[in-house]
């Protein structure tokens, strides 16, 4: 087998114990150095505190880790040359020995091939802003249209057409609930401005609604939990309506497509917003591995 189970993580889901996924590419490609490492042990202590287990999820040398030990997190945080791998480059990065951090898509494909069924992350990947010019549309939802996984996430990040993407899922049949709001969270802001047709309360119903997936049995689709950041630790939304209205012309100017658009655009923010980017981004975080583990926990129990 491919896959590299740590041995705590491997124990705790023989033993149906609470665990949940972690991705690598907010640490790697996400958030600046020297706070995306501090961060990513923050993530992983979070989880711990509410009883479960953390699986932080990269490809290291070729082989898929589930599960970092300290020195790994390490190498995700500071190799230079770390790839930002979604599921289809995988095979590639596999069969070539490199190394890079996994993004929604590829974390929630190794995450499920490890048996795990909850993953956090900030924000999802989506529909960009000028799809029809570009087709850029991320993977992460074509994979969680075919994979079994509850992802909780402070909706699609912002720098996306929010009203396009949650089109998508709608099309792809990805299931999507409004955790305590019936709006859908805009990553940095509380309330996209969007309406979501269904309202979660609480760990135990999100665990109602895993078993139900399993009793209907095909398409083996994901459920998207979208939780928002407090109000009262989002980004201002003039500042970010301001700041985002540049970065993306930024981007344009400075030709950068792919692969490279969402890294450009996050860190953008970043450092036209003093911060104040940062702190939304990881307010919503660190409140999603939180929730995450609640309702690994109530799935474990179920
Ligand atoms: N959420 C964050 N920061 C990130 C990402 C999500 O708070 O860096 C990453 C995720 O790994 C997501 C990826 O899967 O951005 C989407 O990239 P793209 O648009 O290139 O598919
Ligand atoms: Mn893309």
């Amino acid at each position: 087998m491919v896959l590299v189970v740590s041995e705590e993580v491997r124990n705790a889901v023989d033993a149906r114990q609470p665990v949940v996924a972690l991705e690598s590419t907010i640490i790697s490609h996400g958030l600046p150095r020297p706070r995306n490492l501090q961060v990513a042990a923050e993530l992983e202590a979070v989880v711990r505190a509410e009883g479960a287990v953390p699986a932080t999820i990269a490809v290291l040398d070729g082989r898929p880790h589930v599960g970092l030990d300290e020195k790994q997190l390490e190498r995700v945080a500071n190799e230079d040359g770390f790839r930002k791998l979604g599921h289809r480059d995988l095979p590639l990065a596999v069969a070539s020995g490199a190394s890079g951090a996994t993004t929604v898509s590829a974390t929630a494909l190794l995450a499920s091939l490890a048996g795990l069924r909850v993953f956090a992350t900030g924000g999802l990947g989506g529909v960009h802003r000028e799809w029809t010019v570009t087709q850029d549309e991320s993977a992460d939802l074509g994979l969680l249209a075919n994979t079994r996984i509850t992802v909780v996430c402070a909706g699609v990040k912002s720098i996306l057409d929010v009203p396009a993407t949650l089109q998508r899922l709608e099309t792809l049949g990805v299931a999507v609930a409004g955790y305590g709001t019936d709006r859908f969270p805009g990553f940095y802001l509380s309330d996209s401005g969007h309406p979501v047709d269904w309202t979660v309360h609480g760990p135990r119903q999100v665990a109602d609604v895993m078993r139900a997936q399993d009793a209907l049995g095909a398409p083996r689709s994901a459920l998207i939990v979208a939780n928002p950041v407090p109000e009262e630790e989002q980004l201002d939304p003039a500042l970010h309506a301001r700041v985002l209205a540049d970065a993306l012309h930024a981007c344009e100017e400075a030709g950068v497509f792919g692969q490279g658009v969402t890294p450009f655009l996050l860190d953008y923010l970043v450092r036209h917003t003093d911060g104040a980017s940062l702190s939304a981004n990881l307010a919503a975080v660190r409140g999603n591995v939180r929730l995450a583990a609640r309702i690994a926990t109530a799935w474990s129990e179920a």
